[in-house]
């Protein structure tokens, strides 16, 4: 069989590294083109300082980052001279302390300096201005240029080529599939697969096919001085960040070259851009803008009191791309296949992109988890130009600053709010954005509830500043009250599919692990694996009809798996109902007693069983029930369109008076599935592990004739790495996620997610720990400065009885 042709418009450091690897992996008909010279295209690569930092509250990026040391060091385009980040105030020096938990967390060398060894690594620093740094040896300077050249010429020796001045203007295509592409000078290029690693210009190529590539070009202030007296240019001196003004270093020599991102964000019209400087030879380079480099230049002579004997000489605007959360965009065009991207990648991950970009492209499935990243993990609404800018300008402004876990966006806001958000507002429901929903995190109007368990003795420990933030205590309350009392959760945010027709059986027992091929009623929890048996996503399939399910499902990802598997008959129809939807879930002890006298239907335990669906009414609302609770509590789902959102609401309100009913958030029903050791796909699991090691092999139906990962499922080996609940000692010590573990002195591991549990008034964390950690194990949780004792439990920590749930 013929090998594919593969062609890669651009030849910056992402196509010049995914040429590399592609021919790495065996596909040899390689053809990079670039519209500008070799290999100083004039594209972000030809000027890039290439500072490489590998800390990343992303586990993904760091290993993509750790990647890129790490070839680069063979290819002889890497100095080590180290990162050094300093902290100018508390809360910065605390957050050094949790980058460099992620440090241990993902394995990346690091350690905390005062600022006498901070001046010490680095001699111009003034160490009266510091509190102290966060210093990495292992991190560098890249030659980007010498890197794209070596990485271009082992491709090369492998059968690639590479063409200058050769402008891709056409992606051309055929019956869904690209078939080439069309050059400035009239050439076409053929091509099974063509990959778009055009950096900034990647919006456009996109556009020209129907794709939107959500990355908006701005320009970003580099600057470098004049021969500093207190350097005689022999010095390695580490990279030096100051976060606190927006602000990073290097050395070039006896120069100092100084980066700023604390200018206005300044997005670059492409259409302008192209017409003003498509001939120059550097497109990404725009004249520097000295005033606005002012506060940094300032800021810099203060940090480096040796600055004040130089001046600065010279500097510009360079472009590269930002986007709306930060991560690089990456994956196969869902509308024309063959079609993929790799673009708004730094330096710093480009190598580590191209490995998994070609193992995605050449055996279906990257090794690494890249669902951070994927070309279709945007909501549509996250894909209009309007938020596209200003998700990315801000982006752009946040690049250095201190983010909490829990805080979301302030804006654009309220893009999604389900039926029942003016009740919840006048319930004084506080809000956090998740899939550009409003979701209620708590609601001020439990705070009596909480005044109320307190007398009762209910303890509601008091959390430091950082865990504190983004938190209430009623959240306990509504947790607490779950258990005891019932509750109203808004799950219409949670993604959900209507898939019908006649194939939609086979269908479905093809892409999930379980038995989805159950009678009418049933629901059944199954898994999406990828080629390599990793989990893609868990979700619930309840079958409604013969040839009509609804399934439940994590976000714009599976969406995109679905369409990409639907066969090509016309047998199957997917469709999003999520929108025009909305979803109630009712749990507690007392849901049986507020819902029954509503409905027509039997809801006892034998007449409606645990993980069953029924379609029914509430009063004169049609609903479809499903006795599902990922709080695990007896209760069920209740679904309606959106019409009638307001009226079920209020229905169920006024029900559940009489039982002292109480709306609850996210935060409290994190902590109660946290108790039943229900994963959250993407936090806890991901690609990267097996239905075993992250405990959910129960979906798996090994006797099942086929399904997508079954083969590699069967040749795996036992994992090295286990999903564990752990509960941390002290009952007021909670944390977050990310913070590293460690096992009898060593770092074994991480923090997934966590949870302050009401019920057993300790905090619920899931780690992944080596797999010969057992429960009773004692482990301890760097969190912050501090460290904190837990002990792995069996699990579920609560209720592994299931007597909750099915009584
Ligand atoms: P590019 O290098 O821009 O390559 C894309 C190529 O596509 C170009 O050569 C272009 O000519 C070609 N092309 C576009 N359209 C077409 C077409 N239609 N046909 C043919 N060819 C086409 N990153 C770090 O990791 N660390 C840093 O310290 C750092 N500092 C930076 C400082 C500045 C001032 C700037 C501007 C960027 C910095 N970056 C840094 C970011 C980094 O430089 C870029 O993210 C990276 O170089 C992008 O690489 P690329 O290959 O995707 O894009
Ligand atoms: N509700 C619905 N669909 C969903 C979710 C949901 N899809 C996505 C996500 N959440 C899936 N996650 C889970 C996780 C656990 C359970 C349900 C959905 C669950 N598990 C039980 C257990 O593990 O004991 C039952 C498993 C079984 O009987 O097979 O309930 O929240 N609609």
């Amino acid at each position: 069989m013929r090998q594919p042709r593969v062609v890669i418009i651009g030849a910056g450091i992402v196509g010049t590294a995914l040429a590399d690897e592609i021919t790495r992996l065996g596909w040899t008909d390689v053809t990079v083109t670039d519209r500008g010279p070799l290999f100083r295209t004039g594209g972000s690569t030809s000027h890039a300082p290439g500072l490489v930092f590998q800390t990343n509250g992303s586990k993904t990026m760091a290993e993509l980052a750790r990647y890129t040391v790490e070839k680069f060091t063979e290819l002889e385009a890497f100095d080590a001279v180290g990162g050094l980040e300093v902290a100018t105030t508390p809360q910065r020096w605390t957050d050094l302390h949790r980058r460099y938990g992620w440090a241990k967390s993902w394995g990346i060398e690091g350690r905390l300096l005062d600022p006498q060894e901070c001046a010490k690594l680095h001699p111009l620093l003034d160490p009266e201005r510091i509190l102290g740094g966060y210093h990495t040896p292992t991190d560098g300077l890249a030659l980007a240029l010498t890197a794209a050249e070596a990485q271009a010429r082992r491709a090369t020796d492998r059968g690639a080529q590479f063409l200058a001045y050769c402008e891709v203007v056409e992606v051309l295509q055929a019956d869904g599939r690209v078939t080439g592409v069309r050059t400035a000078d009239g050439q076409e290029l053929p091509a099974d697969v063509v990959v778009c690693a055009a950096g900034f210009w990647g919006a456009e190529l996109g556009r020209a096919v129907g794709l939107t590539v959500p990355l908006v070009p701005m320009a970003h202030q580099f600057a470098k001085t004049g021969p500093v007296p207190a350097l005689d240019g022999g010095e390695r001196l580490p990279m030096l960040r100051h976060q606190d003004s927006d602000l990073y270093y290097r050395t070039y020599g006896d120069r100092i070259g100084i980066g700023y991102y604390g200018h206005d964000p300044r997005p670059i019209d492409m259409r302008t851009l192209l017409r003003d400087t498509a001939s120059e030879a550097m497109p990404s380079m725009l004249p520097f803008t000295p005033a606005e480099f002012e506060p940094a230049w300032r800021e810099s002579r203060r940090l480096l009191p040796a600055l004040t004997e130089t001046e600065l000489d010279e500097g510009f605007d360079g472009i590269f791309s930002f986007t709306p959360d930060g991560f690089p965009i990456l994956g196969e065009h869902h509308g024309l296949s063959g079609l993929w991207v790799a673009e708004a990648v730094w330096v710093t991950h480009s190598a580590g992109v191209a490995k998994a970009v070609a193992e995605w492209i050449v055996t279906g499935a990257p090794q690494i988890d890249l669902h951070e990243c994927d070309l279709h993990r945007f909501e549509q609404a996250a894909l209009s130009p309007d938020f596209i800018r200003r998700t990315s300008m801000r982006a752009f402004v946040e690049v250095y600053d201190i983010i909490h876990p829990h805080q979301y966006r302030s804006a654009p806001r309220e893009l999604r709010t389900s039926p029942f958000y003016a009740r919840q507002r006048e319930l004084g429901a506080c809000c956090f954005e998740g899939g550009l929903w409003e979701r209620p995190a708590w609601f001020e109007a439990n705070a009596a509830l909480m005044d109320e368990l307190a007398a009762d003795g209910v303890e509601f420990p008091e959390r430091d500043e950082w865990s504190g933030s983004c938190y209430s205590p009623i959240a306990i309350a509504e947790a607490r009250w779950t258990r005891t009392h019932v509750a109203l959760y808004d799950m219409t945010p949670l993604t959900r599919y209507e898939v019908s027709g006649a194939g939609a059986t086979a269908f479905l027992q093809e892409l999930t692990t379980n038995d989805v091929g159950k009678k009418p009623g049933a629901v059944t929890y199954t898994l999406l694996l990828d080629e390599n048996g990793g989990i893609r996503s868990d979700l619930t399939v309840a079958r409604l009809d013969d040839q009509f399910f609804q399934v439940g499902a994590n976000g714009p990802l599976d969406l995109d798996w679905f369409t990409r598997h639907l066969p090509g008959d016309g047998s199957v129809t997917i469709r999003d109902i999520t929108g025009g939807t909305c979803c109630l879930g009712v749990w507690g002890p007392k849901a049986r007693d507020m819902v029954q006298p509503l409905c027509p239907d039997d809801l006892s335990h034998k007449g409606f069983g645990y993980f069953r669906a029924l379609r029914t009414y509430l009063g004169s609302i049609p609903v479809t029930m499903m006795r599902v609770s990922y709080v695990g509590e007896l209760g069920w789902e209740i679904y309606t369109s959106a019409e009638h959102g307001a009226a079920l609401w209020d229905l169920l309100w006024a029900a559940g008076a009489e039982y002292r009913v109480v709306p609850a958030g996210r935060i409290a029903f994190n902590s109660l599935r946290l108790e039943k050791g229900y994963r959250s796909w993407g936090t806890d699991m991901t690609t990267e592990h097996t239905p075993e090691a992250a405990g959910v092999g129960f979906a798996v139906r090994k006797t099942k004739a086929s399904f997508i990962g079954k083969a590699a499922l069967e040749s795996a080996v036992p994992p090295k790495n286990t999903l564990r609940s752990l509960v941390l000692d002290d009952p007021r010590a909670v944390v977050l996620g990310k913070e590293p573990v460690t096992v009898n002195g060593v770092v074994a591991g991480y923090i997934t997610s966590a949870g302050w549990s009401a019920t057993i008034g300790r905090c619920i964390a899931y780690a992944w720990l080596p797999s010969e950690t057992r429960p009773g194990d004692e482990v301890h949780i760097d969190y912050l400065a501090t460290t904190f004792t837990a002990h792995v439990h069996t699990e579920p920590v609560v209720d592994p009885e299931m007597s909750l749930i099915r009584r």
